[in-house]
């Protein structure tokens, strides 16, 4: 029932970061098995999040070595851009990277992704309006990730689904583009909860807005004041600094070329990089745990 102030909200409401039920409540869509009313609904949601959480655990444990970020965003928002921006900094860099892209229609993404001559495997969700562990889990048995020291997964378009389902990730970055509006995370808090990232795309396109970059990163950091920023362009040169990119396609070509590139695209790079580092000694057990 609606409150006084006219808000309505769900049954399951705000609780604490726990492992998608309770923390923001999660939306509708494909995913919520609400085949019965009441009780019965939310045990079919319990136990296809335990379930979820179980196979998420092997997927990290099959990840290795790897650093592995899911995004999430609406649609639209620049995550297959931000990707085809940031993978030659990282090959530059001699980092191995694969790709698991989620969509409910279509391979498009994945073309885009194959066009980086890196590993990619693509997830048609059929209607499903998220990836879940068991999705990631299957896709891992047709994509090579022996090699790989980064691994990026892109969720289906959608702010609120996704973030209720770990997929073994370590962690969430959040993609908000300027087109948006600042109120969105106060509007989607899960997304912004849930991530440790916050990747603020397109704003090469702030003078022909009203989108008030300081108010997104406000109402951002009011709902998880953790959150790492970074503001990009994929389309345009903001605060540009040369760095270099790797495009050959040749495996054992590793010539590496100067280019003028986006500093929140290079600066997100080296937080990659570095994230790639930590986890990598995680796993030879020399991190002390400074990873996680
Ligand atoms: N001006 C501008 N356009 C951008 C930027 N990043 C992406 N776009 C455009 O935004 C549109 C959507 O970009 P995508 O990278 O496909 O977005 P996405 O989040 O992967 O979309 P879905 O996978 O469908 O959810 C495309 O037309 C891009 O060219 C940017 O930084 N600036
Ligand atoms: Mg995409």
């Amino acid at each position: 029932m609606p409150n006084s102030n006219g808000i309505n909200r769900g049954s399951s409401g705000r609780g604490g970061a726990g492992t998608g039920i309770g923390a923001f409540g999660s939306g509708g869509g494909k995913h919520s098995g609400r085949t019965g009313t009441g009780g019965r609904s939310l045990t079919v949601r319990l136990n296809a999040l335990e379930s979820n959480e179980i196979i998420a655990k092997k997927n990290k444990a099959l990840f290795g070595k790897a650093f592995v970020m899911n995004f999430l965003s609406s649609p639209g928002s620049g995550k297959t851009s931000l990707l085809e921006s940031v993978v030659p900094v990282l090959k530059s860099e001699g980092l191995n990277i694969a790709v698991i892209e989620g969509d409910v229609e279509t391979d498009l993404d994945k073309r885009r992704i194959d066009a980086l001559n890196i590993p990619a495997y693509q997830i048609i969700t059929n209607g499903t309006c998220h990836l879940d562990a068991n999705m990631v889990n299957t896709s891992l048995n047709n994509l090579n990730i022996n090699d790989a020291d980064v691994i990026f997964i892109e969720n289906v378009g959608n702010l609120v689904c996704p973030t209720s389902y770990n997929l073994g990730e370590d962690m969430k970055a959040v993609v908000l583009s300027v087109t948006e509006g600042d109120d969105k995370p106060l509007k989607y808090p899960a997304a912004f909860y849930k991530s440790k990232v916050m990747i603020i795309n397109k704003t090469d396109l702030l003078p022909v807005l009203d989108s008030d970059v300081s108010k997104i990163k406000e109402n951002a950091l009011s709902i998880n004041k953790e959150l790492v920023i970074f503001e990009t362009s994929c389309k345009r040169k903001i605060n540009a600094e040369v760095g270099q990119v790797r495009v050959s396609d040749d495996t054992d070509d590793n010539t590496v070329r100067q280019e003028v590139i986006d500093k929140g695209i290079l600066d997100f790079a080296s937080f990659i990089k570095e994230k790639t580092r930590l986890k990598a000694a995680e796993f030879k057990g020399i991190g002390g745990g400074i990873y996680l």
